[in-house]
């Protein structure tokens, strides 16, 4: 059960921030982004979430994507190391945050020349899967797995070919049904699991988000919600797409812990 999320207002230099355009195309308009990230805010509290909705920070464009700069567990936290210029101070901007639910010696770094994000970290139950990606790198994995298996977690490496980071392409929905990429779902990591192709042109809702069994979907992909609803969840659909023109996911919004 998640019970808290983190997460920071876009600014409106957010029209600035890193894209491949995979998702969308043109540039986010800054009110309509705020207005989405209010109501996605809105949703995690709707499934009882308590909500620290971090101010924007201008220095930043890529700063709402709170994801990335942090990884959390129930028992500590993990300060990543971005591996952009634009977005490596994020890193200093989310630890006041992290520090009023975690202690110093709760709290763990990933250290140069490691680099990661938390886009590519994807639990399942005590394992980590972590995308080596051009954001995550093998030094950063191996710290990673180091901090981890301190907690009784496990965390394997798992290639991302396909674009940004591993939750892009690959999903855990609980229960264990995944949404994947046809390249995700011939990986051996996931053989295990119930794998379930999304289209090519719903790609962007891989990245749906299960918040204590009720399962947020971003609007636009009928074929995935219904996926989504036939497999037996309860689904929220929320608009995406001011992030979705800078290569942001709904996972990307938020730290849930
Ligand atoms: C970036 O390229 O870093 C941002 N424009 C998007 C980050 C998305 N984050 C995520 O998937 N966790």
């Amino acid at each position: 059960m998640f019970t808290r999320a983190i997460t920071r207002k876009p600014c409106r230099a957010l029209i600035d921030g890193i894209t491949t355009s995979m998702f969308g195309e043109g540039k986010p308009d800054y009110e309509t982004a705020a207005a989405q990230h209010d109501k996605y805010v809105e949703t995690l509290e709707s499934l009882g979430l308590e909500v620290l909705n971090l101010e924007a920070d201008e220095r930043y464009p890529d700063s709402c994507f709170v994801e990335d700069p942090a990884v959390v567990m129930a028992e500590c936290a993990i300060i990543t190391n971005p591996a952009t210029d634009s977005r490596n101070g994020e890193k200093f901007e989310i630890i006041d945050a992290i520090k009023k639910y975690y202690a110093d010696d709760q709290i763990f770094y990933i250290e140069a020349p490691g680099t990661m994000e938390g886009g590519d970290v994807m639990l399942v139950d005590k394992h980590f899967y972590v995308g080596q990606s051009d954001r995550t790198n093998k030094e950063g994995f191996e710290q990673f797995k180091a901090i981890v298996e301190k907690f009784g977690y496990t965390a394997t490496a798992v290639p991302v070919t396909e674009g940004l980071h591993l939750k892009d392409f690959v999903i855990y929905l609980e229960k264990g049904n995944m949404l994947v990429t046809p390249t995700m779902n011939e990986q051996p990591a996931f053989a295990e699991y119930n794998r379930f192709v999304v289209d090519a042109d719903e790609l962007y809702a891989i990245n749906s988000m299960n918040i204590n069994g009720t399962v947020i979907v971003p609007e636009g992909f009928p074929k995935t919600l219904k996926t989504i609803q036939d497999l037996g969840y309860p689904t929220v659909v929320i608009n995406n797409s001011e992030f979705a023109k800078i290569d942001g996911s709904l996972t990307c919004l938020s730290l849930r812990f």
